[in-house]
């Protein structure tokens, strides 16, 4: 409208100039068409994510930022129409390092950003904390991965979960490492995250109810590397199943120091160290049915194609194999922005109702609704086994 306005003008001028210089008006110069109005600029709205994309588990807290990444490119290439107006969707993405201090460093800094919406972070220890952050500033806040019940039993209404917690995670595992490991003597070991531990302990207390022995307590941290005083602790009770709470960079090597020591016990772990990557680190220290792991989601049935083809894509935009939690964060990315849309508003007090409203959202990772919580409803596990290299299912359970 601006352009157009001038263009009149300007011809309105130069045939004023003609006409005051004598000569006849058809002598003016043929005006030139109007130029185009100028496209109004697009709003941005801006959506955090945060995960460790520095130090040992880089690899996952990748994969988790190129879940988002991918859903954030789709929607801005098919177009998202907010109360009627177009906007650009802007992915913000944060590195945590899997450390409690730097993910409430840059939780504030998404917060000081005015970021409408976070989904992350990955680790229990770090959203954990910066979950406060974001209930301050009323701003909604998905984690894909997080995995401690705290998370969502802090009474925050702005804390939302993807996946099932450790309470379920453990207990299955527990379950299932006496009921058809028929494991009788069981060593657990953790890494004294709030990950690790929350889930070790909810594991052995699964053990004992299913009458299962405990022989082994023994712990790390999510840094070390060297295990062979606690293993050859744990080789002295000789234990058929060795638990291990934390995540697949610590488990790769400590499977291979289990090998070197001789420890043939079955290795069990939560959804940190069903990875791609673990079945890299672990190598040839890995036998055949030897590892069992569980993802805190799954699909099952149809659900499954829609899964498989989100795993195709996401090789070929990032030639990467998908490690756990890519799907979840993508599922976490079109929820937020779904529930935006459906509110006609990107600001957080308005589209938060809609996006705890969620009902049976179809999701790459099945179908999605939330309890009052903010958990999941009905979330899955997904049971994995190594063989010949390679994660396989054996059966998703809810
Ligand atoms: N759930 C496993 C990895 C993330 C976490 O809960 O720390």
């Amino acid at each position: 409208m601006h352009f157009k306005v001038k263009s009149t003008l300007t011809v309105l001028a130069a045939a004023t100039l003609l006409v005051a210089c004598g000569k006849k008006e058809e002598a003016a110069p043929v005006a030139a068409p109007a130029a185009a109005p100028a496209p109004a600029a697009m709003a941005v709205v801006k959506i955090g994510h945060v995960g460790p994309t520095s130090g040992a588990i880089a690899h996952l807290g990748k994969d988790n930022e190129n879940g988002a990444r991918m859903a954030i490119e789709e929607l801005n290439a098919a177009g998202v129409t907010i109360d009627g107006k177009k906007v650009t969707l802007e992915l913000m993405a944060e590195d945590d390092a899997a450390d409690p201090k730097q993910g409430t460093a840059v939780a504030q800094k998404l917060v000081d950003a005015k970021v409408a919406g976070v989904v992350g972070h990955l680790n229990s220890g770090t959203t954990i904390p910066a979950s406060k952050l974001y209930s301050d500033a009323g701003i909604p806040q998905v984690s894909p991965s997080a995995t401690n019940p705290k998370y969502t039993r802090q009474g925050f209404k702005t804390a939302f979960r993807l996946v099932a917690d450790d309470t379920q995670l453990g207990g299955a595992l527990g379950k299932y490492a006496v009921g058809t490991l028929k494991g009788k003597a069981i060593a657990v070991i953790d890494d004294r995250t709030a990950y690790g531990q929350g889930v070790a302990e909810e594991f052995a207390k699964a053990v004992e109810a299913a009458g299962g022995k405990v022989v082994a307590k023994e712990f790390t941290t999510d840094k070390a590397t060297d295990f062979n005083s606690i293993l050859t602790t744990i080789k002295g009770k000789k234990p058929d199943v060795v638990f291990f709470g934390g995540m697949d960079a610590v488990a790769g090597p400590m499977l291979k120091q289990m090998k070197s020591l001789g420890i043939k016990a079955k290795f069990m772990g939560g959804d940190g160290i069903c990875s791609t990557e673990l079945v890299k680190l672990g190598g040839d220290a890995i036998a055949d049915d030897q590892v069992f792991c569980a993802e805190a989601g799954g699909v099952e049935g149809e659900a499954k194609a829609g899964m498989e083809e989100f795993k195709t894509k996401f090789k070929a935009k990032f030639n990467a194999d998908v490690q756990v939690y890519a799907p979840y964060v993508y599922d976490g990315v079109k929820i937020m922005v779904a529930a935006m849309v459906k509110a006609g508003s990107s600001d957080p007090a308005k589209y938060l109702p809609v996006l705890a409203a969620t009902a049976d959202y179809k999701g790459v990772t099945g179908p999605i609704s939330f309890d009052e919580k903010g958990d999941i409803k009905n979330g899955a596990l997904t049971l994995k086994t190594v063989r010949a290299g390679k994660l396989e299912t054996l059966a998703v359970i809810r």
